[in-house]
């Protein structure tokens, strides 16, 4: 208990933070709703279905949750409003709970993946520097040779961290650049090689054959690596989200998800809604553009924050 107390403080707080807009859009309403209420009928429900929704839970999500409830509610003869408060933040953190927590292996290599924009660069920066304080050897590969400067934004996180940046000039092939990382990485017994891609190529198809031409390079240099391919989610996106991220698991197979600018939405719901439906875990979320702005994602204190309790 002290632990998870000592461990809340500094982290929770940025995390609720980090939250604001998206308690707004969410769980703020929700309390207005009970508040206006008190006892539950017909329409409550129609109103908690229609904040969720806006809120981007995604309408099979909100179906699921709210049906649920109301069974709940019908079964257990509940006429208090307040009480509904406590079984949707159960229901949320249900959805959300992964069986594992995630805990990184050494050897390990994170390919990180993702359509231009969402944040891969800036996550690896953030990880680079997440791994290096817990005292690991961590090492960055400069894997998006398609977007002029993206070698050299990985490089500013590489000065910003102390971690060096694996990088060939650009326009060269990324399957090489990862094959040269890994080859270093292996050699030097690093602990952790961090995999940066391009969002962007002529086309998706492109994309996803060179996603898979890298994964491929990753599995027969380097196969006692634990290998993880992290997808990355704008959360700013909205449905979209959910659209990429099925693409991306069908064609390159995602361990885990990061999902980036949840400062920057009221629709937080979307965290929901892509775990949902795509029933890959959420590993870490960034609230922020600093360094320590991305934090592994823990379902009971991000529902508790997000719910702005404690
Ligand atoms: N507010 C906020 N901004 C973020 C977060 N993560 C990334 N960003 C910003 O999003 C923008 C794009 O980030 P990048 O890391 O360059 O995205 P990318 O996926 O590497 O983009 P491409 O290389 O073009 O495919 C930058 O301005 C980042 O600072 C976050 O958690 N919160
Ligand atoms: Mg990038």
């Amino acid at each position: 208990m002290e632990n998870k107390k000592s461990r809340k403080k500094g982290f929770f707080s940025r995390l609720v933070e980090g939250l604001g807009k998206a308690r707004q859009g969410l769980t703020e309403r929700v309390d207005e709703l009970i508040k206006y209420y008190r006892e539950i009928d017909d329409d409550f429900f129609d109103e908690l279905e229609e904040i969720l929704i806006v809120a981007d839970v995604g309408v099979n999500t909100t179906m699921e949750i709210v049906d649920e409830l109301r069974e709940q509610v019908k079964e257990n003869k509940i006429g208090d409003a307040e009480k509904i408060r406590n079984l949707l933040k159960e229901k949320i953190t249900n959805v959300l709970a992964t069986e594992d927590d995630f805990e990184v292996k050494s050897p390990s290599i994170f390919l990180v993946v993702g359509v231009n924009g969402v944040g891969k660069t800036t996550t690896i920066g953030k990880l680079a520097n997440l791994y290096k304080t817990q005292g690991k050897s961590v090492l960055m590969a400069a894997g998006d040779t398609f977007r002029a400067a993206a070698a050299d934004q990985l490089k500013i996180w590489g000065e910003r961290t102390g971690v060096q940046v694996i990088s060939q000039e650009e326009g060269s092939d990324p399957a090489a650049v990862i094959f040269d990382a890994v080859q270093a990485a292996r050699s030097r017994k690093i602990d952790i090689l961090l995999c940066d891609t391009a969002g962007r190529l002529h086309s998706k198809k492109n994309l996803m054959k060179e996603l898979e031409k890298i994964n491929r390079v990753i599995d027969r240099e380097y196969p006692d690596a634990h290998k993880e391919v992290l997808l990355v989610l704008d959360a700013t996106t909205g449905q979209n989200a959910v659209t990429q991220a099925k693409l991306f698991k069908e064609a390159v197979g995602i361990t885990g998800i990061v999902l980036t600018k949840l400062d920057g939405t009221a629709k937080g719901g979307i965290i929901i809604a892509v775990k949902s439906e795509l029933d890959v875990p959420i590993r870490f979320i960034g609230v922020g553009e600093q360094v320590d702005d991305l934090q592994p994602f823990v379902p009971e204190d991000f529902v508790d924050a997000l719910f702005g309790d404690d």
